[in-house]
């Protein structure tokens, strides 16, 4: 085998990496960034623990108490560092059209001589001075028909220790791809060359950001960011932009969902895939503890944020979580509202952005009804209950996270790992809409279903640079995930319908989070989702009746379980009513929708909006 050294650099590939092309791409990114060294990860125990060593000594991760938080860490941001930049994501498919209008689009060639190849390409030595990580993963249980390999080299030891939470990350993957397997390139710097002596700063990152992907050549270049989603290259980029594409060409669906089990008191067991955009609910629904009036009923994670969903043998839909761990948002989570989530939190966890406590452990809005009488916030700095109540400071960033492995979860589903995946009965959207939009609806048919997901708006939530709590059209909670042209992705789930058949999963759309008058949340959420959801499996079970709105199908008040809920007709009149005129205004931002659409969309989409539309003219 040839094993190339480049002039100082030697690419430290161990005896077991037999993949020539893999070895070749490792020497040219190695070359182009100019990194100091070469480390393979194997994903073991031993190398976790030494790679978060070097992230205390460096001063990235803060160790926390061990007695009171065991094997986890804490990480602070830049402040300029702390979500998605949506701005800065690209689709650089050879035709703009490709990508469609709700992308940013630049031609790859313009695009690979701004960062590889122009004589002031981003890439070329921005990985001087650092160690580049070779982190092979697999998205989906290991050897899996559904899943598939990715190799990220990042300049980010952050973003290593993440990835092996993240994914089946190591040795595995190496032995799948073998010595000629196919995998998806990603390559990630945070953009913060070191000069000869040059002290480093606890979050390397630059200002300027690119998040890019190529769908033809299936490749993945991030620059600038070291945080979430920017930079554990195997979550959005992958999962979603580009297996979006590799779902099109091939027949499958990358979505941007959670599953979940519930079984029921008889042992009958359902899975449900369900959509809602970042911050938005998804860990807590998925998580999800049965409240009062649903004894002997259980809710187990599949997956949290992302579904692969391909037709099984049997003609029905089959879905695996590609993901193996949970990146999720820390404020608001608490022993009330995901008892099951801070279960999962007691342990080997990399928390980043929290508070951190005087004893060494962390805290952020939400944890605890009274705020610890001090804290450091995630910039470092001294906070006291003053500076959140007078100030509006708060303690943790909005948008804080934390990492852990799936197997961290006390509800995690026993298929979870099921290389054949889980049978899929209902698909679920929804948005964050405090007006318009009711509890639940069922779409009638597969069309409808598809038109409720492809219209879906939500308030922008702190997961996003930007301005919060603005509505905007996030069609299938894939807005910010598309690898291609939306319109043609509404295509791509009307044949998929039409695939299936008797045997597509029913569709319903919901919304938790209407407000009343008082400005506050009407519905309880959390546990008591619960209710809506045995409403939905009634239904697919024949056992309730609902009735007709102009959308679709709704409960009766009579049909939802109540026990051990104070909720009245009058509560339930306000999270379920239609109100005429916000729909006809609703209606408009659909057609706003479908103008920014036009060039390739389904006529089916138009067609039902007619429909709808006479049906509201009516009411
Ligand atoms: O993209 S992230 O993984 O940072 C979080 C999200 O938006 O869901
Ligand atoms: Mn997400």
């Amino acid at each position: 085998m040839n094993r190339p050294v480049l002039e100082g650099l030697r690419l430290n590939v161990p005896a077991y990496v037999k993949h020539a092309r893999l070895i070749a791409w490792v020497a040219e990114i190695a070359a182009l960034t100019e990194a100091s060294e070469v480390y393979w990860c194997d994903g073991s125990k031993e190398e976790y623990d030494r790679l978060c060593a070097q992230l205390v000594a460096k001063g990235t991760f803060k160790k926390l108490n061990e007695a009171k938080r065991p094997g986890s860490f804490l990480a602070w941001s830049d402040p300029s560092d702390v979500a998605r930049v949506e701005d800065r994501t690209f689709i650089c498919s050879e035709q703009k059209d490709q990508a469609g209008p709700t992308n940013n689009w630049m031609a790859p060639a313009e695009m690979r001589a701004l960062l590889q190849t122009g004589d002031k390409a981003l890439f070329r030595g921005a990985m001087k001075g650092r160690t580049l990580y070779v982190v092979p993963f697999s998205m989906g249980p290991l050897g899996s028909p559904i899943a598939h390999i990715g190799v990220e080299l990042s300049d980010s030891p952050y973003v290593a220790v993440n990835m092996r939470l993240m994914t089946r990350m190591g040795k595995g993957a190496l032995e799948v791809l073998g010595d000629d397997g196919e995998f998806v390139p990603c390559v990630h710097t945070v953009g913060a060359p070191l000069q000869p002596g040059q002290q480093d700063v606890t979050w390397p990152c630059n200002q300027t950001k690119y998040i890019v992907h190529y769908p033809e050549t299936r490749e993945i270049w991030s620059y600038g960011s070291g945080y979430g989603g920017n930079a554990l290259l195997g979550k959005k980029c992958f999962a979603l932009r580009i297996a979006s594409t590799m779902g099109r060409d091939q027949g499958w669906l990358a979505e941007h969902m959670l599953i979940l089990g519930v079984t029921n008191p008889e042992g009958v067991k359902r899975h449900v895939a369900a959509a809602f955009p970042s911050a938005c609910g998804k860990t807590n629904f998925a998580m999800l503890i049965p409240p009062q009036g649903f004894e002997g009923w259980k809710v187990t994670t599949i997956g949290d944020d992302i579904a692969w969903i391909k037709p099984g043998p049997d003609g029905r839909l089959r879905a695996i979580n590609p993901e193996a761990g949970y990146f999720g948002v820390a404020p608001g989570t608490n022993t009330l509202t995901n008892p099951n989530c801070m279960a999962s939190l007691e342990r080997d966890v990399i928390f980043t952005n929290v508070a951190l406590t005087d004893d060494g452990d962390v805290w952020w809005e939400g944890m605890t009804d009274e705020p610890p009488a001090h804290l450091i916030d995630w910039q470092g700095k001294d906070w006291t209950p003053a500076d959140g109540k007078i100030q509006g400071r708060k303690a943790a960033h909005p948008n804080a996270r934390f990492t852990i492995a799936a197997t961290n979860n006390p509800a995690l589903d026993a298929e979870w790992d099921n290389p054949a995946g889980v049978t899929i009965d209902a698909f679920i959207f929804g948005g964050r809409r405090s007006t318009t939009v009711p509890l639940v609806t069922q779409a009638r048919n597969w069309t409808e279903g598809v038109y409720m997901a492809a219209t879906m708006g939500s308030e922008t939530t702190a997961a996003a640079a930007g301005q919060q709590g603005v509505v905007r059209r996030d069609p299938f909670a894939m807005l910010p995930f598309m690898g291609y042209n939306m319109s043609d992705y509404f295509a791509h789930w009307l044949q998929m319908g039409a695939k299936l058949g008797e045997k597509a999963p029913a569709i319903f759309c919901v919304n938790w989070f209407r407000k009343g008058e008082n400005g506050k949340f009407v519905w309880p959420g959390y546990g008591d989702n619960m209710r809506v959801l045995g409403w939905m499996l009634d239904r697919i079970d024949g056992k309730a009746e609902g009735h007709e709105n102009p959308f679709g199908v709704s409960p009766k008040y009579d049909e939802i379980n109540w026990t051990g809920l104070p909720f009245t007709r009058a509560h339930y009149e306000t999270v379920t009513e239609i109100h005429k005129a916000d729909w006809l205004a609703e209606m408009k931002l659909h057609q706003e929708l479908f103008d920014q659409l036009a060039l390739r969309l389904p006529a089916e989409l138009p067609a039902t909006k007619a429909a709808i539309e006479q049906r509201l003219a009516a009411l």
